[in-house]
């Protein structure tokens, strides 16, 4: 399908996915939302989803802001269930989920880049949770994850001043695994996503899985996901194919099956 604000490039497993808004710094509108929500629903094939900000400047600037100030208190829940649905379908994706953030990551752009299960940047990148500074707090769910990903103190600091920090600030945080110049970051994230392929798709899905769901669990019930879904492997061809590569020592072959 295309797309308004979209660019998607899908090529052997991997899909590499474009939020283009060139007037707003890629800031997120209710289209550009629904077209998000449309494309990670119809994502047969992929295996690992690179996610970005098309052009040199922004990742994404934050929801957009025009469109945010006429609207009424339901309108305001209306449009933060939006995001929030769609970046929730983006973290249950039943494989890897990588933001390249390759410039501003503002407020719906911060928490985006959040809701994937991992983000690399480029040393341009800048990010931020800047609401308050618009009368609203963070409303695609930044909230909930930031405080889980940087701890509560950082968390709170950056919601309440509404600070930008650099790369290597969001690096030294562990808001980002790793920065990289802005030409190298894109291959870095395709190196990732290589990597990844080389591995068990089914074993990378329920590993997700395990660490999503279990996070949020009391220890025994975390260990006890994530038995469940380990004996799960073993209905795998998969496991069959790993193990008997590694004892026959030759390169695995995986089926995703
Ligand atoms: N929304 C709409 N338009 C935007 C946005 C945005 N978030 N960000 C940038 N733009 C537009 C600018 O208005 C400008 O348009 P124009 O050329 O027509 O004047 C164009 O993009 C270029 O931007 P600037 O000229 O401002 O570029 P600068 O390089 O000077 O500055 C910044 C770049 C620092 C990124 C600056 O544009 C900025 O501060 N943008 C807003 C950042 C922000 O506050 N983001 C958070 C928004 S709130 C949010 O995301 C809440 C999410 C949850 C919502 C829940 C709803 C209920």
């Amino acid at each position: 399908m295309d797309y308004q604000f979209l660019k998607v490039e899908h090529n052997e497993g991997v899909t590499v996915l474009k939020i283009s808004a060139p007037k707003s710094l890629n800031a997120l509108n209710s289209t550009v939302l629904r077209e998000l929500d449309d494309c990670v629903s119809h994502l047969e094939g992929t295996r690992v989803l690179i996610i970005t900000g098309d052009g040199e400047k922004s990742f994404v600037a934050g929801a957009d802001i025009s469109e945010m100030a006429h609207l009424n208190e339901e309108q305001g829940h209306e449009f933060g269930r939006l995001g929030a649905q769609v970046f929730r379908k983006i973290e249950l994706l039943p494989f890897p989920v990588i933001a390249a953030v390759n410039g501003f990551a503002l407020g719906g752009g911060c928490e985006l880049a959040m809701a994937c299960d991992i983000r690399i940047a480029s040393v341009k990148a800048k990010f931020g949770q800047p609401e308050v500074g618009l009368g609203i707090i963070p409303g695609f769910s930044g909230t909930y994850r930031l405080p889980k990903l940087i701890g509560q103190g950082y968390a709170k600091e950056m919601i309440y001043t509404g600070k930008v920090i650099r790369a290597d600030e969001a690096l030294r945080i562990g808001l980002v695994n790793a920065t990289y110049e802005p030409e190298q970051l894109m291959p870095a994230a395709l190196e990732m996503a290589q990597k990844m392929l080389a591995n068990a798709p089914i074993a990378i899905g329920l590993a997700k899985q395990s660490i999503n769901e279990g996070y949020d669990l009391d220890a025994d019930a975390a260990i006890a996901l994530e038995n469940d879904l380990f004996g799960r492997c073993f209905a795998t061809t998969d496991q069959k194919e790993g193990m008997d590569a590694f004892l026959n020592k030759r390169k695995a072959s995986f089926t995703n099956s």
